[in-house]
């Protein structure tokens, strides 16, 4: 099965609020596949429907991004129901290529939503799935991690980007 194309900024669905899914049916679990093969293949430790142009309340993630072999977990309208503690994270995101930056997220969560079944699925995060889950989240309401820094590291990042554009159109 091939992957799916992995959108980047600024392409205007990263900005859009992604719809919550109300059938699970045979299209969407297809959805579901091709997203963790993308996310495996990238490489990546999660993945927002937003980020490959479907905009349904749909994340996957690897359940174990630390530990050995591969847990690939799946959350439908997912919602954060607890949180507590603060945690400060170096971020990277496949739709923000070559940077990172720290952002301050929760360090604890709590997160409920829908199975790939469509049973109802609540699970407790901390350190980096926590971070990684707020980041998919995130995604689903049309926010990237570099809405999350300060005006002045965001600026020299599309100073940065505009750099790379302009190399490429002169080769
Ligand atoms: O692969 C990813 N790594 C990562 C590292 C630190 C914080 C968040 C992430 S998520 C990212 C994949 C991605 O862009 N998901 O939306
Ligand atoms: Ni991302």
């Amino acid at each position: 099965m091939s992957d799916m194309k992995i959108y980047t900024y600024p392409e205007p669905v990263l900005k859009r609020n992604a719809e919550p899914v109300e059938n699970i049916d045979e299209g969407l679990q297809e959805i579901i596949d091709q997203m963790l093969e993308t996310m495996y293949a990238a490489p990546g430790i999660g993945l927002a429907a937003n980020q490959v142009g479907v905009l349904k309340r749909v994340i996957v993630f690897d359940g174990s991004p630390r530990e050995e072999g591969s847990n690939p977990r799946v959350l439908i309208n997912p919602e954060i129901v607890a949180a507590e503690g603060s945690i400060r994270w170096d971020e990277a995101c496949l739709s923000v290529p070559d940077y990172t930056a720290e952002v301050s997220r929760k360090s604890n969560i709590r997160v409920k939503g829908l199975d790939r079944d469509g049973n109802p699925l609540e699970l407790e995060a901390k350190d980096l799935l926590a971070v990684c889950l707020q980041h998919e989240i995130d995604h689903l309401d049309g926010i990237l991690f570099i809405d999350r820094i300060s005006s002045l590291k965001r600026a020299l990042y599309k100073k940065k980007l505009k750099k790379k554009e302009k190399g490429k159109s002169n080769k």
